[in-house]
């Protein structure tokens, strides 16, 4: 079952030459994220309950899920890599969604500045500190 979420995530974006390690990544997560009771496979219920939450949640609660989806590490901090590559994610979608035209810009460049930027606005070290989740909220609220 989730090798075929994995499957169909990476197919489903194929064409838009993302990182299948990326994007396989991000999918073990959301997956985690929806299989609530952790049995490797996804009911009705919660894909219904992770959509609802994922499209229908209060902004507190997006931030939190995002949050969680990132922390690869599971240490309730994101790490350098782990915020920037929520940055590099987040672009491609809003750069994907207005396909500037022409205009070359890469996603994992603005990401690794927005990081920095993000890690530099709270005096954190890139190398070993990590946002928490209030900085995050904070953050993504500013
Ligand atoms: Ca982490």
């Amino acid at each position: 079952m989730f090798k075929d979420f994995v499957g169909l995530a990476i197919s489903s974006f194929q064409s838009d030459g993302v990182d299948k390690k990326e994007i396989a990544l991000i999918a073990k997560q959301l997956f985690d994220f929806f299989d609530k009771d952790h049995n490797d496979t996804l009911d009705f219920g919660e894909i219904f309950v992770g959509l609802t939450l994922l499209f229908g949640g209060s902004a507190d609660e997006k931030v939190r899920i995002a949050f969680d989806l990132y922390d690869v590490s599971g240490d309730q901090l994101l790490q350098f890599n782990e915020l920037s590559h929520y940055f590099s994610c987040t672009f491609k979608v809003i750069l994907h969604q207005n396909e500037i035209g022409g205009a070359k810009s890469c996603p994992e460049k603005m990401a690794y500045a927005t990081a920095l930027s993000c890690f530099g606005e709270y005096g954190l070290d890139a190398e070993r500190d990590g946002i928490d989740f209030q900085m995050f909220k904070h953050w993504y609220r500013s």
